[in-house]
């Protein structure tokens, strides 16, 4: 049997457990082997810690790429995170037409922004251009901040109202992307869960809503909610699969006031595997 490979290319966060030092392992933990193209190196993610260093290295995204098609070197999917610029996500578009295999699916996690605002460093062009990125999507998963953001929609925190979820959905779809997995609806205050539209229609999955939040959280449910796909689980499998393994994550975290910057992944990784292996 041939096993799938996939692609994911996002910064690697050298402290902060986010970006590709998350990706990396849960992908490898769901059985998927995974090529990685660092979009940039920093010493640690720019959410909270003062003074990171930044290593841009889009000037060697191509030369690899084109390395990879002179050896024949194919994906089943090309997975895409945090990007750090507008020629970045030019960049990712031709490695995406060049790399992928006949079916491959290009997954684009719009990593830019959380709970009404932008990441430090993103402008509201940036994630218009994004906004391009997830219309040549298979599956995007956007925050509902991202997908605002992308559709010139105005935030709401949370929303409690099915018709604004909806709207937002269709302004997504609008932009092309085929499959939308949108996290952080809720319309009960115990709850928070994904709604996923595919095929015009709209399914959700709930699960217990935690009190803290953490960076990275969105890296894990992307990278998990690949992993769990590629073994074949369906999309609202795989995102139900990945929404678990973040609570997960979550609940290992949250009593350790120490570890602010991230999530303790390591801790859930078992119970991923055995989920996602399991039937
Ligand atoms: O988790 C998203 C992310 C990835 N990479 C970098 C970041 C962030 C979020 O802040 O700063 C560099």
């Amino acid at each position: 049997m041939k096993d799938k490979r996939i692609l994911t290319i996002q910064d690697i966060s050298c402290v902060g457990q986010c970006s590709l030092t998350v990706a990396l392992p849960i992908i490898s933990a769901c059985g998927i082997e995974a090529g990685i193209l660092p979009s940039a190196v920093l010493s640690t993610h720019t959410g909270g810690f003062k003074g990171y260093t930044f290593r841009d290295l889009s000037g060697d995204m191509l030369d690899i790429s084109n390395h990879w098609k002179s050896e024949g070197i194919q994906f089943d999917a090309v997975y895409t995170g945090y990007l750090g610029s507008m020629d970045q996500i030019t960049y990712v578009q031709k490695i995406m037409d060049d790399t992928l295999a006949p079916g491959g699916l290009r997954i684009v996690d719009p990593a830019m922004a959380d709970h009404g605002r932008l990441y430090y460093g993103f402008t509201e062009e940036f994630a218009r251009r994004m906004g391009d990125l997830c219309g040549i999507a298979d599956i995007t998963l956007p925050n509902i901040t991202e997908a605002c953001f992308m559709t010139g929609t105005p935030y709401e925190e949370e929303p409690k109202d099915e018709a604004y979820v909806e709207k937002l959905l269709d302004k997504v779809s609008a932009l092309g992307a085929k499959c939308v997995v949108m996290k952080g609806i809720s319309y009960e205050p115990d709850k928070l869960g994904v709604a996923i539209r595919q095929n015009g229609k709209t399914s959700y999955y709930f699960h217990e809503k935690l009190p803290k939040n953490f960076h990275g959280t969105g890296d894990c449910y992307a990278s998990a909610f690949v992993g769990a796909l590629m073994q074949g689980r369906s999309v609202f499998d795989a995102a139900g699969i990945a929404a678990d393994f973040t609570v997960d994550c979550i609940r290992k975290t949250m009593d350790d006031d120490s570890h602010w910057y991230g999530v303790k992944f390591e801790k859930a990784l078992p119970e991923l595997v055995r989920r996602v292996n399991r039937g």
